[in-house]
C-alpha cells in the first residue's frame, strides 16, 4: 500500500475495516469453505485402497488412458492445512473418494489456518505441510521460500499439468505471471490464488420500486426480471425484487431523489421520507462508489489514476475533472435535503439501521446480501429482506447495474481489478519436502476439479450427494442448494476432505449459494455488465505496474509533498460540501493550480506519466 493511500484514507480506516470484514464474509461463501465440526484428533495414516480397475470404471472418458501408463502409479502421502483443520477427522467420505482415485493418502494437520499461535509454533519447529495456505503463519511466501520451508513451482508445470490455470494466466497477463514470481526465473514462490470477483461489482443501485410507481416513474414491464426466492425464510417474498438493465437518465435520478423526498412516495400523507444516505465529500469508501461512479471515478480506491480529458494529464481522483462534478452534485443533493448524512456512530451499523427505518427510497446495496437468506447478523439488516422482515411485507425493489451520469464515463466499481492475487493471504505454498511427482499429482487434482464440474464423480466429491448433503431449491444443477445441517448428515457421509484448497484457483463463481446470488451473477455475465459499466483506471499505483524502484521512489516523493497537498484537498472538499463555492470552474482552476504548485506537477511528470509505469490492462472477463 502506498504512503499516499495510507495518509489520505486515515479518516475512513474504520469503514475500510468493515468493508474488509464484509468482503471476507462474502468471499468465504464463494470459495465454499467447509466447516468440519468433529472434535476427535485422529492422525492415523490409512493405506490407500486404490486399484487401477476402479479408476477406469469410475470415469467413462478415461478409456483412452487405460492403455497408457497409469499416471497415478506412484503412491503419495499428502499433508495439508486449509480452513478449520483443527477439528478435522481423517477418513471423511469425500477424502476417501479422492484418495482412491488419485492413489494418495491425504493427511490433514490438525491446526486451524486461523490459529496464528499454532502455525507460528509449527514453523518454529521447522515443520510445514505439503500444501497449505499460511495467511496467519506470520511469513510471506517469499520469506518461507528464502528460509527453506517451501519449494518453488515451475511455470512449465502449470502449462503441462494445470492447463486450466495456465490459460487463466494467459488471459490475465501481465500481472498473472508476476504474482509470486521469483525474479529472474520462471518459477514461483507458491501458487497464486484466483478470485471470481473480478467479473463482478461490489455494490448495486437498489430502488424502492413501489415508491417509483407511486411518483410516476414506471420501468417497462418487459425490462423487469423478477428474482425468484426459494428458501423457507424468504420464499413468501419471491418475485418482489427485480433486476433490470434499464437505466434512468442522470436528470431523472435527480428528479426521483426530489420526489422521494417531497412527493410522499410511501403514501402515508406525511412528509417523512427522503431519497438516500450521503456522506461529506471528505468521506471515501466503497459504500459511496456508486455516487462517484456517475462521474467516472471511484471513491474507495486512492491508487486508481485517470486520464483527464480536460488537462490531458494522468491524475489521481482529487485532480480529476469527474471529482469536480461529483462534489457539486453531492453538495446540491445534500443542501436540498434529498440526501442526508447519518447520525453519530459506527458507519456501517448506522447506515444499515437508517436504511431499515423504511424512510429511505434508494440504497447502494451490497450485491452479495441482496435477498440472502442465511448469515442473519448481516443479511437481516440489509435491503430488501431486512425491510420485509421488519414488516414492510409488500415493499418491492429493483436493482440496476449502475447510476448513469451526465457524461459518458459513468459506471460501477469492479470488485477487484485483477483475477490473480498473491501474498500470504492469497497463495498456496508447497513444502520443500514435496517431490515433483507429488506436486504434479496435486496440480492434476486442481485441474480436474476445474475442468470436470459437470461430471457425476466430481459433483459427488465436491458438491455432495443430493438428499444426503443437500436438496435443490429448484431444478437440479440449475438452482441453488439447500444444505443439510452437518448434524443431520449420517456419519458415513461426513464430508471435509474435498476442502484441500481446490477452489482457490477457480475463476467461476459458486452459483449454488442462494437464489438471488445466483440470478444476479447470471445476469451480470449474460448482459456483460462489467464490460459495459466497469470504471477502469488508466493506471493503478502498485509495485507490479510501477516496478519496485519507481514504486519506492514514488513513496518517498509522496511523503515529501503530501503535507502540502492534503490540506488543499481537504479544504476544497469541505468548502464544496458546505456550498461555499460560487463559480465552480474558476475555483476548480485555482484548486488545480494550488495542487500542481504544491508538488502534484512533479508527481505527474516523474511518476504518473512515467513511461516505465505501465497502463492498466483489464483482465478477460468473458470467455
Ligand atoms: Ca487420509
Ligand atoms: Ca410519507
Amino acid at each position: 500500500m502506498s504512503v499516499k493511500l495510507r495518509r489520505i484514507l486515515c479518516l475512513v480506516v474504520a469503514a475500510i475495516l468493515i468493508f474488509a470484514l464484509t468482503a471476507c464474509a462474502g468471499s468465504e461463501s464463494e470459495s465454499e469453505i467447509t466447516t468440519v465440526t468433529t472434535t476427535s484428533k485422529q492422525v492415523t495414516t490409512q493405506p490407500a485402497v486404490t486399484t487401477t480397475a476402479s479408476q477406469t470404471t469410475t470415469k467413462a472418458e478415461t478409456t483412452t488412458q487405460a492403455v497408457e501408463a497409469n499416471p497415478f502409479e506412484e503412491f503419495y502421502e499428502i499433508s495439508w492445512i486449509f480452513g478449520f483443520c483443527d477439528t478435522y477427522d481423517e477418513g471423511a467420505y469425500d477424502e476417501l473418494m479422492i484418495e482412491e482415485r488419485y492413489n494418495i493418502d491425504l493427511q490433514c494437520w490438525n491446526i486451524s489456518y486461523y490459529d496464528t499461535e499454532g502455525l507460528t509454533m509449527m514453523l518454529a519447529a521447522g515443520d510445514i505441510p505439503d500444501f497449505s495456505n499460511l495467511a496467519k503463519g506470520g511469513k510471506a511466501p517469499h520469506v518461507l521460500y528464502e528460509e527453506g520451508f517451501t519449494r518453488s513451482v515451475p511455470l512449465e508445470m502449470y502449462k503441462k499439468y494445470f492447463p486450466y490455470y495456465y490459460e487463466l494466466m494467459e488471459n490475465n497477463a501481465p500481472t498473472s505471471f508476476e504474482y509470486n514470481l521469483i525474479r529472474g526465473t520462471e518459477e514461483y514462490y507458491g501458487i497464486s490464488w484466483v478470485r471470481s470477483n473480478y467479473k463482478m461489482f461490489y455494490n448495486a443501485p437498489l430502488f424502492r420500486l413501489d415508491w417509483l410507481e407511486n411518483i410516476g416513474y414506471e420501468i417497462p414491464k418487459e425490462e423487469l426480471t423478477p428474482i425468484p426466492l426459494t428458501s423457507e425464510k424468504l420464499a413468501k417474498y419471491s418475485g418482489q425484487t427485480y433486476i433490470t438493465t434499464y437505466l434512468f437518465e442522470h436528470e431523472e435520478v435527480n428528479d426521483i431523489f426530489r420526489a422521494f423526498t417531497e412527493d410522499d412516495p410511501d403514501g402515508n400523507g406525511e412528509d417523512d421520507t427522503y431519497a438516500a444516505v450521503i456522506n461529506p465529500n471528505s468521506f471515501r469508501n466503497v459504500w459511496v462508489d456508486l455516487y462517484w461512479g456517475q462521474f467516472g471515478l471511484v471513491s474507495s480506491e486512492a491508487n486508481y489514476l485517470y486520464l483527464d480529458e480536460l488537462t490531458g494529464n494522468v491524475v489521481p481522483w482529487y485532480a480529476y475533472s469527474g471529482y469536480k462534478e461529483y462534489v457539486m452534485w453531492a453538495s446540491d443533493m445534500y443542501q436540498k435535503g434529498y440526501m442526508r448524512t447519518l447520525p453519530a456512530g459506527t458507519f456501517y451499523d448506522v447506515l444499515l439501521a437508517t436504511w431499515m427505518t423504511g424512510k429511505v427510497g434508494y440504497f447502494n446495496a451490497d450485491r452479495q446480501y441482496i435477498a440472502r437468506p442465511d448469515a442473519p447478523d448481516y443479511s437481516d439488516r440489509q435491503p430488501p429482506q431486512g425491510l420485509w422482515l421488519k414488516g414492510e411485507e409488500d415493499a418491492t425493489f429493483v436493482m440496476m447495474p449502475a447510476l448513469k451520469g451526465p457524461g459518458k464515463s459513468w459506471g460501477n466499481k469492479r470488485y477487484v481489478l485483477d483475477a490473480f492475487i498473491g501474498g500470504a493471504g492469497g497463495t498456496t505454498v508447497v513444502g520443500e519436502q514435496v517431490s515433483d511427482g507429488e506436486l504434479i499429482r496435486m496440480l492434476t487434482i486442481y485441474n480436474d476439479y476445474n475442468t470436470n464440474k459437470d461430471d457425476p464423480w466430481f459433483r459427488e466429491v465436491y458438491q455432495g450427494v443430493e438428499g444426503v448433503h443437500f436438496t435443490w431449491s429448484g431444478e437440479p444443477w440449475n438452482s441453488s442448494k439447500i444444505t443439510t445441517p452437518v448434524e443431520n448428515v449420517p456419519p458415513k457421509y461426513r464430508r471435509g476432505g474435498s476442502n484441500i484448497g481446490v477452489g482457490a484457483f477457480s475463476a467461476e463463481p459458486n452459483l449454488f449459494v442462494h437464489e438471488a446470488y445466483r440470478q444476479i451473477w447470471l445476469y451480470h455475465i449474460e448482459d456483460k455488465w462489467v464490460e459495459k459499466y466497469a470504471i477502469t483506471p488508466h493506471k493503478q499505483i502498485n509495485i507490479l505496474d510501477m516496478g519496485e524502484e519507481l514504486f519506492d521512489a514514488y513513496n518517498v516523493a509522496w511523503a515529501a509533498v503530501s503535507g502540502q497537498i492534503n490540506p488543499i484537498i481537504n479544504d476544497f472538499a469541505t468548502r464544496s460540501w458546505d456550498g461555499e463555492i460560487a463559480n465552480i470552474n474558476t475555483e476548480w482552476e485555482q484548486y488545480l493550480n494550488q495542487l500542481y504548485a504544491a508538488g502534484l506537477d512533479d508527481l505527474i511528470k516523474n511518476f504518473y506519466e512515467n513511461e516505465a509505469f505501465r497502463v492498466y490492462t483489464p483482465p478477460e472477463v468473458y470467455d
